[in-house]
């Protein structure tokens, strides 16, 4: 897997500022911090402004249109820090030593680096400034776009990397957050971390990121500020790259198991599958829900579908319904028993999922709350329905 070691790096540029680097909280996220306290940005330099290179990011083409969708991802989470939304355009000369925020790609990186300075005295740390460059060269494509087919997480053969994926891990960087190795999050591998429904991947920040968003700038004070969201990756491990990087989470596809006990039917979760299930049967299907809003929330219906399609919609055959509690503080991924009718008739479905299904809770996104894990049904024959256990 080569592709891991590439698309994450952190430099802490200290220069003019002293740095102290320390990393390993005991809480769910992982700050950057200095003298034991989280670096952050002070609160009037919120938000924070990002200049874009002329010549790397100009207006309206596809990179810089990515980038701000990774922006308004980071403007959504609960807390009271955010990015102004928009790029600020035209930046002439763009370096690592002003104090002004920018964005280029540049031949002198081989990943995508943030470098950001700190004011680091025993009685005074703050983050000053932050840059983001992206590498001109490097062995692999960063992929402005967000169809699932045209990165790799969706297609082994592409060694594309979603540039709003690894976009929106960097800004949590700029943030004041470290790589996190405990739990599926945005600052482990972005590449394994979307939310999937119809031909869409989309970037993301999450939940264990937005409670670490709440650690360091307070929670917002607006009380319908509520996402709640269903994807089909989930933790798989921790990674530890062993070149001055803190570990990071490594994620796969989540699975469907067999009733009788808990092994997966397949273990290769790197990639997305077709599981082969049997009319008449039962199975757990695991999805990860989180919640990326302001508060705990109780009673959410959650319903179970069956797609002909990978658009998972409320107008899909339904087969199961539930309800479970979110508090924000770790995802959750859990499986829920289904069992498969009897008469369903053979064929190619998409077994989805859909969070608040009748819609009774307003949110800032309701895009994210479907996705799926693709299935074959048959009509097994008994002895046919063993020899495929
Ligand atoms: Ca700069
Ligand atoms: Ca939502
Ligand atoms: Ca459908
Ligand atoms: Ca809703
Ligand atoms: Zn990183």
């Amino acid at each position: 897997m080569p592709l891991k070691n590439k698309w994450i790096k952190l430099v802490v540029f200290t220069s003019v500022f002293q740095l102290f680097f320390l990393s390993g909280a005991t809480s769910a996220y992982t700050h950057i911090s200095c003298y034991g306290e989280k670096l952050k940005w002070r609160s009037k330099d919120i938000p924070v402004q990002f200049y874009a290179s002329k010549h790397s990011f100009p207006a309206g083409s596809s990179y810089s249109n990515a980038f701000e969708v990774a922006l308004d991802r980071w403007y959504d989470n609960p807390s009271n820090g955010f990015f102004k939304k928009s790029l600020n355009y035209g930046e002439t000369f763009v370096n690592t030593k002003n104090l002004t925020n920018e964005i280029w790609f540049s031949s002198n990186v081989n990943t995508p680096t943030s470098v950001i300075r700190n004011k680091c005295k025993a009685n005074k740390q703050y983050i000053a400034a932050a840059d983001v460059i992206f590498p001109s060269n490097a062995g692999y494509i960063l992929h402005s776009g967000n169809k699932k087919k045209q990165i790799n997480a969706y297609d082994k053969n592409l060694d594309n990397v979603s540039f709003q994926g690894t976009t929106t891990h960097e800004l949590g960087h700029v943030f004041g957050l470290d790589h996190e190795s405990r739990w599926y999050n945005i600052m482990g591998n972005s590449q394994r971390f979307f939310q999937t429904n119809s031909k869409f991947a989309n970037a993301y920040v999450g939940e264990d990121a937005s409670h670490g968003a709440v650690a360091l700038y307070g929670v917002l004070n607006e009380s319908q500020w509520h996402d709640i969201s269903v994807t089909h990756f989930k933790y798989s491990s921790a990674f530890d790259p062993e070149n001055g990087q803190t570990p990071y989470a490594l994620h796969k596809f989540t699975s469907i198991y067999l009733p009788s006990h808990d092994s997966p039917m397949s273990n290769n979760l790197n990639y997305e599958q077709t599981y082969n299930l049997a009319a008449g049967k039962s199975y757990k299907v695991e999805f990860t829900y989180e919640n990326s809003g302001i508060k705990k929330l109780t009673d959410i219906d959650v319903a179970f579908y069956l797609s002909k399609d990978d658009n998972i919609t409320t107008s899909d055959q339904l087969i199961k319904t539930g309800k479970i509690d979110l508090a924000r503080d770790k995802p959750a991924t859990l499986k829920t028993g289904v069992f498969i009718h009897p008469a369903q008739s053979e064929g190619k479905y998409w077994l989805g999922v859909i969070i608040d299904y009748k819609n009774k809770i307003s949110e800032l996104r309701e895009d994210n709350n479907a996705t799926y894990l693709p299935v074959f049904i048959k009509n097994f024959s008994d002895k046919d329905f063993k020899a495929a256990l």
